[in-house]
């Protein structure tokens, strides 16, 4: 069993009567069991791309699904890698990459109801396209041009958070306030293995578990935050954590996609249940630099990445379905040109996007107004004002 403890109280919330993930596929064969003192990873599709089965999780996905979550995986992956190249071109400030955490980010936000709510990191490009927000509107923070791109409200993805943890908290907030409701939708909570040093992270286990908060944490815990490694979070698997707050953790194989699914999925249900919390951390690497101001050359070696290279979790997927006959060479083809189209949209876009109006900076920050606000609106009013052309360049 990886479910650490599961001595969360029953409420009375509605179960969601949605059709849980059991079964397993006919003629699975077992996953290898961790050795002895290893945490075990739950596994559904090894890196060599074999389905293996798992005792408590298990998926039963047609082949049409199969091919959605790929070609979620590979375009999250594309436009990754052109919002990367529009960085080094100057088009955007900073960007951060998600290369190589698609299973974890695609796995997690295809188990999401609509109705569920999302409270994301900075470098959840993939669950914001499960969530279907425009991915171009991801780039307008990071080409400075707005203070985040879209209404949290319209697809039930909050905006992106860069200060560590804090989105947990907020995710808790909204959780205890959706069991007050009597909803029986789920909240799920991003974050790293470096913010689970935050105190924050800490602050919303404690809260969620004595009130029973209908969220799942889910730690992409890959390997890094920016030069420290996890060695320096913790000393012990970081999903062994929620043991101590009294909740149920479990460690998935982060670059399996089909795993990363069945256990949020199965976490979600739980939460909808009215069974409280779960941690789900996601083993996963993170393959690309922290952001584009980062070396990561500086602090760790080649053949670590290189090792993880062979994990690929995109890879996996298409030897699978390949060697199932899943998906035709055609398939592969179209999701090329498919790929081509959507990062020359990307390009064009992102190229086009307005210089907002100087003084928009100001709006949006309270919905009543500040008294601190209009005094900082007023002085940088004063500012452009002093410049010949009365703006500053
Ligand atoms: C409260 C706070 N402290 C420090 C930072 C600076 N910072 C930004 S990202 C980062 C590392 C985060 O690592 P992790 O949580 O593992 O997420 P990852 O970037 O690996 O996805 C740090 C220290 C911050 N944004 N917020
Ligand atoms: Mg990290």
């Amino acid at each position: 069993m990886t479910v650490e403890s599961t001595a969360a109280r029953k409420t009375t919330r509605r179960s969601s009567g949605a059709k849980r993930t059991t079964g397993a596929s006919a003629g699975a064969k077992k996953a290898d069991q961790a050795p002895a003192g290893e945490p075990e990873l739950v596994q559904l599709l090894t890196p060599e791309g074999e389905r293996v089965q798992h005792p408590d999780y298990d998926i039963d996905l047609s082949a049409e699904e199969l091919r959605g979550l790929y070609r979620d995986m590979v375009l999250t992956r594309r436009f990754d890698a052109e919002a990367t190249a529009l960085q080094r071109q100057g088009e955007l400030g900073l960007w951060a990459s998600l290369l190589g955490q698609e299973a974890a980010q695609i796995g997690s936000g295809r188990a999401l109801r609509d109705d569920d709510y999302v409270f994301p990191t900075y470098r959840e490009h993939g669950v914001a396209w499960c969530r279907g927000v425009d991915p171009t509107n991801l780039l307008g923070m990071f080409r400075g041009v707005n203070h985040g791109g879209w209404d949290p409200n319209s697809n039930n993805f909050h905006l992106y958070t860069i200060v560590l943890g804090s989105q947990t908290l907020h995710a808790t907030g909204y959780a205890m306030g959706i069991a007050k409701d009597g909803a029986d939708s789920a909240v799920l909570a991003y974050f790293g293995d470096g913010a689970s040093s935050q105190g924050d992270v800490n602050e919303s286990f404690v809260f969620s578990a004595v009130y029973n908060a209908p969220v799942v944490f889910f730690c992409q815990n890959n390997q890094w935050a920016i030069s420290e490694p996890i060695e320096k979070q913790t000393r012990v698997p970081l999903y062994q954590r929620a043991r101590g707050f009294g909740f149920p953790g479990v460690r998935v194989d982060g670059n399996d996609v089909l795993a990363c699914l069945a256990v949020t999925r199965s976490a979600l249900e739980r939460a909808r249940r009215g069974e409280g919390p779960t941690l789900v951390e996601a083993f996963t690497y993170r393959m690309a630099a922290h952001t584009t101001s980062d070396d990561p050359t500086r602090y760790r070696r080649d053949a670590e990445r290189e090792a993880w290279e062979a994990k690929d979790p995109i890879q996996r997927l298409r030897t699978y379905m390949e060697n199932e006959g899943h998906a035709d060479a055609a398939f592969f083809e179209e999701l090329e040109a498919e790929s081509e189209n959507l990062g020359k949209h990307v390009r064009e876009v992102v190229r086009a996007m307005p210089v907002p109006e100087h003084m928009a900076i100001f709006d949006h920050t309270y919905a009543d107004g500040h008294a601190l606000v209009d005094e900082e609106r007023a002085e940088f009013a004063a500012y452009q004002a002093s410049f010949a052309n009365g703006e500053a360049e």
